[in-house]
């Protein structure tokens, strides 16, 4: 089902192209974080194309010009996919691989792909189906146009857009299927979360490999799944990580975030992120190492206020100290950040003031907003 899975026997060896980075950005920059996706998608990087911002051409995205650089490098270095930086529409994505002769896929489509291979418990198989059905349904629609057109006339017309119908139906019923199945593990997890009612929720969340389950591990030595890729985690774990004097507070790791995720994954990953929604307190795990931090803090914003999180209180945590270039850097961030917390995961250094600083924070939320018996007030 996914966009990259039919050619998975050898590595795919992919052209990346997106937009030059606009003034005031870091110049080199702009095409890394789409390399690492290529990367966990198991593709080989072989080029890149930037486009001047501004240039964008309505019905292939790119202009003639690039199309005609891409040509070149896909016949230099025999590629067979094309990976673009931002989202195509159904129409630009059909309309650049007949142009090309060559495969396209998307940002969302690339995401996509990364989830549907990290998909494990069947909550998350059934998520990420989802959106890849949601995702294909007005690209499936722009298909059999394309086929019907190339067959034209008598013989071709009718069965093709009889096979669209069908086609289209059955995977609305999948989809329809996919969503009943859904709600029940909404209403499981719902079922679940009363259970915790007494205790005090604290949810991680950040930017895709900012280490939020290294520091997961840290604070409660479970052992969750590490890796430097992308999207290593796509099911919420929960522990105890703190009693004291009478708080009990869990934690929750879960899935990280990305500049321009999926709409189609936000909503289907309903379930599982309403963890993060109902959390009592976000810890923003920030990777400290990271040249503009900020970006990653916006675009972390941007998912927590499509899933109605941001008002929730929120603790910002800069993790990967360790891996600082110099004082200089860590003075900087300091001083920019001044409410923030500072760790290492890695190092561990840090880790004690970060349980302190949070167990002091849900003390004083839930003396703000909740009364002794952990439910929120009636009035
Ligand atoms: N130097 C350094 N590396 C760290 C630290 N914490 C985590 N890492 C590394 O950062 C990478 C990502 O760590 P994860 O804990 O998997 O990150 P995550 O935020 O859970 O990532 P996803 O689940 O993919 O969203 C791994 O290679 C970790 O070893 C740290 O404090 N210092
Ligand atoms: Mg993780």
């Amino acid at each position: 089902m996914s966009p990259l899975a039919t050619r998975r026997r050898g590595r795919e060896r992919a052209i990346l192209a997106g937009r030059a980075p606009s003034r005031g950005d870091a110049a080199g920059d702009t095409l890394t974080e789409l390399r690492l996706l290529a990367e966990t998608a198991g593709a080989e990087v072989l080029g890149e194309v930037l486009q001047r911002r501004g240039s964008v051409r309505s019905s292939t995205f790119l202009s003639k010009g690039k199309i005609e650089e891409v040509r070149t490098l896909t016949g230099e270095q025999n590629a067979n996919l094309l990976l673009l930086d931002d989202d195509l529409s159904p129409a630009q994505n059909r309309n650049l691989e007949e142009d090309l002769k060559l495969r396209v896929v998307d940002r969302s489509g690339l995401i996509l792909d990364i989830f549907a291979r990290r998909a494990r418990t069947r909550e998350a198989r059934l998520q990420v189906e989802l959106a890849q059905l949601e995702y294909m349904l007005p690209r499936l629609t722009r298909l059999w146009e394309h086929l019907s057109r190339l067959g034209g006339g008598i013989g071709t017309r009718g069965p093709g857009e009889t096979q669209l119908e069908v086609d289209r139906r059955r995977i609305r019923e999948r989809i329809a299927k996919l969503k009943r199945e859904l709600e029940g593990v909404v209403r499981e997890r719902r079922v679940q979360r009363r259970g915790r009612r007494s205790c005090h929720k604290v949810s991680l969340v950040g930017y895709t490999n900012a280490g939020k389950s290294t520091l997961f591990n840290a604070l409660t030595r479970a052992r969750v799944y590490v890796e430097d890729q992308l999207f290593a985690t796509l099911d919420p774990t929960t522990r105890v990580f703190a009693a004291s004097g009478g708080t009990r507070a869990l934690l929750t790791d879960t899935v990280g975030f990305i500049r321009k995720l999926p709409s189609h994954l936000v909503a289907s990953f309903r379930a599982t992120l309403e963890e993060v929604s109902e959390a009592d307190l976000l810890l923003h795990v920030v990777d400290a190492s990271e040249t503009d931090p900020e970006r990653h803090i916006e675009a972390v914003e941007a998912v927590l206020e499509e899933i109605r999180a941001l008002h929730r209180p929120r603790l910002l945590v800069f993790n990967k100290i360790d891996a600082l270039p110099d004082e200089v850097a860590w003075l900087g961030l300091r001083a920019r950040y001044p409410g923030a917390s500072f760790v290492s995961a890695a190092t561990r250094e840090g880790i004690p003031e970060l349980r302190e600083a949070v167990l002091h924070r849900i003390e004083e939320e839930s003396r703000q907003e909740r009364p002794v018996d952990g439910r929120a007030p009636t009035a």
